[in-house]
């Protein structure tokens, strides 16, 4: 599939501002500002729209709390959140608050237009009530009496109120849920809306008396009360581009794509559906849906204690540092753990060793033996042809996956071609070319094939690192220049542009040294007991001590014997984008052709060692009792660099 579509529009839900921005926002913020940066670099017209919801028991609780009006405070938590994109490089188009004219005016024409269409009714509804939620809870709903989501009981609220019909509609969306399969997506939550959907659905509450609360939009029919802020909310995503027949709303709202996290899967898969097919609108095409992040506990992530404190990392290791991680890190659609461990031994691993030296090595080649001017290349060999087609096969597969949110995949994908540049410049070998005088021109062709393949680079990361590849791009001459996925083509690289020596673009983070594994000697030479450890079960170690242990799925592309040693095989795995060669003590047992393609537990971050003259980087994980000895290997198919937990 391709990006076919030449317009597009993408929405982050508006963030509440009862609460500063943190660690979740900055997450569906920065990988719609992805979204939106890789659909600019494709040619197409993309409007990315964020913002802020301002209204409602929550925030003018916030307020009260605070001492300030409910305005005041609105101003300067929605000034936080632009502040903060702002800091971040996001590229939003559009900042949208609740509270702006252009926003009620709308809200109150479609809440009239609902009204007349008698898609609105008066009527008195006593139910369970969550103040943490805005919203009414079914018993059904409700764990253990309380709201599953706050932990608090519920309050009975009995009053009168509007209502909109949307039990009226309930059909008519499970067919067109069903009709188009990526209405929602990933497919989890599309079953989740439709299990849903099989039970009766109720009509919404969609007033609130002012007696009870005034910070709100007046209904336009009756000015006692005020909007519910979910219908509020929802409504931005519209009142950003103005009303049917507007150039903007035309434009954009046929494209429309919403990005949000599980937790407002219902107002987005039920609500607001239903509401614009009441009110005449079309459909959004698609809602997308990522899961959540959690807090993980490890030894440095001890200092973080919260997910506000977790965006603060974004300004102490680097802000493309930071999305790389996120979005490496969270497969779309599931949840997954934030911890500093693991962001700085990603950074460290992925951007400080495998992209930040190839940068490095690269440049400073065409410094060293090419006078730092990019030489003209000769005939391609294979080793050329390979770099290519390791670029249009990461090409396709950023495609593919962004099509379907899967930045995660797209990483991969872009850090496969990065290994396949690092073990180009390991074949090919500048430096030994650089000795030769005869040897010039095949040299020259490797330097081209260099600036080439990081020029193409720079393209590929341009949308997922916007600082680094303009880092990439000054050092290769096109600082400033714009960018676009047309540029992959290879070859536009002109012979005789000046290159300059790359500054470390990701400093490794230095962490100390790794605990000890095996249990410290006492002062004494005796063994000190390990808190937990029991006689005859060995040595008990902590989470945090096994956390150290960087355990990766490994593919095994070559084996082979080892010469005059009986037990041992030399092994090549591939180990995300790195390959690797390990000596294992597994000759008796299986093989070399028996080993080839299996996938295999790697020990990865162990020293290296050297056996019979050959440097192990690694280990392989295996299980033996007697005679007997078997390799770890995975029962279900996850790509080489996959980490084991
Ligand atoms: O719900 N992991 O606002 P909100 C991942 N105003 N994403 C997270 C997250 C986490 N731990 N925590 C928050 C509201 N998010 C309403 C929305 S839209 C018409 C109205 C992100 O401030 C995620 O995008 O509670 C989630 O859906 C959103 O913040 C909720 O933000």
């Amino acid at each position: 599939m391709s990006l076919s579509s030449r317009t597009f529009y993408l929405t982050t839900p508006i963030y509440y501002v009862n609460a500063v921005p943190h660690l979740g926002h900055a997450y569906t913020t920065l990988i719609a500002d992805t979204m939106c940066r890789y659909r600019r670099l494709a040619g197409d017209r993309v409007h990315f729209l964020t913002g802020t919801d301002e209204h409602g028991d929550k925030i003018a609780q916030a307020a009260a709390k605070a001492g300030e009006t409910p305005q005041a405070y609105a101003d300067r938590i929605a000034g936080a959140f632009r502040d903060t994109w702002r800091r971040l490089g996001i590229s939003n188009d559009d900042f949208l608050r609740t509270t702006e004219p252009r926003h009620q005016a709308i809200v109150q024409a479609i809440l009239q237009k609902l009204h007349d269409a008698g898609e609105i009714y008066f009527g008195e509804y006593g139910g369970n009530y969550c103040y943490g939620c805005e919203r009414f809870y079914t018993d059904k709903e409700l764990v253990d009496g309380k709201c599953p989501d706050h932990q608090t009981p519920p309050t009975f609220i009995k009053e009168q109120n509007y209502f909109f019909r949307m039990s009226r509609h309930q059909e008519w969306l499970v067919q067109h849920i069903e009709a188009h399969p990526d209405f929602i997506r990933p497919e989890r939550y599309r079953n989740e809306v439709l299990a849903f959907l099989r039970d009766p659905l109720e009509d919404l509450c969609i007033s609130r008396p002012k007696s009870r609360l005034q910070w709100g939009i007046p209904l336009p029919f009756d000015e006692s009360y005020v909007t519910y802020v979910w219908f509020d909310a929802l409504i931005n995503y519209v009142s950003a581009l103005g009303l049917p027949r507007s150039e903007p709303f035309e434009t954009f709202w046929p494209h429309a794509q919403h990005l949000i996290a599980k937790d407002i899967l219902k107002p987005h898969g039920i609500y607001w559906p239903t509401m614009l097919k009441a009110a005449g609108l079309p459909l959004y095409r698609h809602l997308n849906v990522h899961g959540y992040w959690s807090l993980a506990g490890g030894k440095m992530s001890k200092s973080i204690g919260n997910v506000v404190e977790a965006l603060a990392l974004a300004d102490k290791y680097g802000h493309d540092a930071f999305r790389y991680f996120l979005m490496r890190e969270m497969t779309f659609g599931l949840d997954a753990n934030f911890s500093e461990d693991a962001f700085v031994a990603r950074l460290n691993a992925d951007l400080a060793n495998d992209l930040g030296n190839l940068v490095s090595r690269a440049t400073t080649m065409m410094v060293n033996f090419a006078g730092s001017v990019v030489p003209g290349p000769g005939a391609p060999s294979v080793e050329e042809s390979e770099v290519r087609a390791a670029l249009e096969k990461a090409r396709a597969e950023v495609d593919d996956a962004m099509e379907e949110f899967a930045f995660q995949r797209a990483l991969i994908a872009i850090w496969e071609f990065v290994g396949a540049v690092n073990r180009y410049v390991d074949t090919t070998a500048p430096w030994v070319l650089a000795k030769d005088p005869a040897k010039r021109g095949r040299l020259d062709t490797v330097l081209y094939t260099l600036a080439e393949a990081l020029r193409c680079l720079s393209v590929l990361l341009a949308a997922f690192l916007p600082k680094t590849t303009e880092q990439i791009r000054e050092i290769l001459g096109l600082g400033g220049f714009p960018i676009r996925l047309a540029d992959l083509a290879w070859g536009a690289v002109k012979p005789g542009i000046t290159v300059q020596k790359a500054p470390a673009l990701f400093p490794r983070i230095e962490t100390g040294n790794p605990l000890p594994l095996t249990p410290p000697l006492s002062p004494k030479g005796e063994r000190m007991k390990v808190r937990g450890e029991r006689q005859g079960e060995g040595a008990r170690i902590t989470i945090e001590e096994f956390s150290r242990i960087d355990l990766r799925v490994g593919e095994v592309v070559a084996a082979e014997k080892v010469e005059k040693a009986k037990r041992l095989l030399k092994l090549t795995v591939k180990v995300g984008a790195e390959v690797r060669t390990l000596v294992a003590g597994i000759a008796e047992y299986y093989a070399p052709a028996d080993l080839i393609g299996k996938k295999v537990v790697v020990v990865a971050n162990l020293e290296p060692a050297t056996l019979m003259g050959m440097e192990s980087d690694g280990m392989v994980l295996a299980a033996s009792e007697g005679q007997d000895l078997a390799l770890i290997v995975l029962d279900r198919d996850l790509p080489p660099g996959a980490k084991v937990k």
